[in-house]
């Protein structure tokens, strides 16, 4: 984590030629379970991550933003009064995104300083941990801070979300962000997404032996385009023909009621999602009575439902999961949007390189490229370094 910080800090004074004033940072997030409910006003598990984006920051005493990176060439800059999701492209809109979003919340951007802005990340972009939202958090709660705003990180975590819904444009819920800003160290964040309470479930991997592997199929994936824009528009229909305002409504005893009303592509999105729904409150209650060795057969659950029902898993995915399962995982699925990512296995300690051997072979064998494994802890969510 030091290593990053020195990083933005240099980074910013190289790029803006002055010392930044101050440095924040959020961390990526791994989901537990709960994939495809947060839009639906459903239930998720996610826990923030030990890898983190940082930004380092300083005012300017006009109303210019600029915002720099070590993933990115040019400086993007635009004047606060011109901030509109068309006026953003690229990877620069996840940033200046955020700093609109803050005004469609009540923030008062006419009467607020401009500022620098250089960002670094050690969260993997691509692998379905959230890179996008551990930038659109830290820049939430830098600018926050800076413009004394007083956002809670609720609010904080929406301003994000709209970030990522209208200026990149990928129709995402609210999970990743709120993960990012609401996580701490050992803990999942339990959270309705229709109420956005929250509440934190132990999880007691340490305790127990046992460590989370986030298997990378190197597959990559966009939530801006297709298939979950997709998910999300079948989830919408059902809901209608099923007269609820979301899924949330739904409970397993629906689905019958369900299968007679829809046909059966729409019918086995609506089951994922509500069977999904359940499987979060097990999740957390198995967590909170038993501990975690008890969740296996929930996370294994979760991955069927996802590549039948929900079909969001790819070849790599599914590989991934069953050679995990097949070499002492207690449980294993993928996670994230889906159609490329990574895959998590929840593992015991002792068992983590057989697993690793196991899977790199397999891939081989399947003449698919090499994935990249790593253990991650649950992290605290984000905060001024
Ligand atoms: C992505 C989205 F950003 C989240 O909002 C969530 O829908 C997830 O996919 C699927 O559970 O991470």
């Amino acid at each position: 984590m030091s290593d990053i910080r020195d990083d933005v800090v240099a980074g910013f004074e190289e790029t803006f030629g002055r010392a930044s004033e101050g440095v924040w940072s959020a961390p990526g997030r791994v989901n537990l379970i709960g994939e495809h409910t947060d839009y639906n006003l459903g239930f998720v598990l996610p826990f923030a991550i030990n890898r983190r984006t940082v930004v380092a920051l300083g005012l300017r005493d006009d109303g210019v933003l600029r915002v720099a990176s070590e993933f990115a060439d040019e400086v993007a800059e635009i004047s606060i009064a011109e901030l509109a999701p068309e006026r953003l492209h690229g990877w620069s809109a996840y940033p200046l995104g955020v700093a609109w979003a803050l005004g469609q919340f009540g923030a008062d951007l006419a009467g607020v300083p401009g500022a620098d802005l250089y960002i670094a990340s050690t969260v993997p972009v691509g692998a379905g941990l959230s890179s996008s939202a551990a930038i659109e958090s830290a820049v939430a709660v830098a600018l926050n801070d800076v413009w004394q705003l007083g956002f809670d990180r609720q609010t904080l975590a929406r301003v994000g979300q709209l970030a990522e819904n209208k200026a990149v444009g990928a129709p995402t819920g609210i999970m990743d962000q709120s993960a990012s800003l609401l996580g701490r160290e050992d803990h999942a964040v339990f959270l309705d997404c229709r109420s956005l309470e929250s509440s934190l479930v132990p999880l007691g991997f340490a305790e127990a032996g046992l460590e989370l592997l986030i298997i990378d199929t190197g597959v990559s994936h966009s939530h801006a385009t297709g298939g979950y824009a997709a998910r999300r528009a079948s989830c919408e229909q059902g809901a209608r023909i099923l007269e609820v305002d979301s899924l949330r409504d739904l409970t397993v005893d629906d689905l019958p009621r369900a299968r007679n009303l829809l046909d059966d592509e729409t019918f086995r999105r609506v089951r994922h999602v509500v069977t999904e729904n359940q499987r979060v409150l097990d999740t957390v209650i198995a967590l909170r009575e038993s501990g975690p060795l008890a969740i296996g057969e929930l996370l294994d659950a979760s991955h069927i439902s996802m590549r039948d029902d929900f079909e969001i898993s790819v070849p790599e995915l599914d590989l991934a999961v069953e050679t995990a399962q097949a070499n002492g995982a207690i449980g294993a699925r993928m996670t994230g949007g889906g159609f490329g990512g990574a895959a998590i296995a929840l593992v015991p300690s002792e068992g983590i390189s057989r697993i690793q051997v196991a899977v790199d072979g397999a891939f081989a064998e399947h003449g698919f490229a090499q994935p990249t494994m790593f253990t991650v802890t649950a992290a605290s969510g984000a905060a001024r370094d």
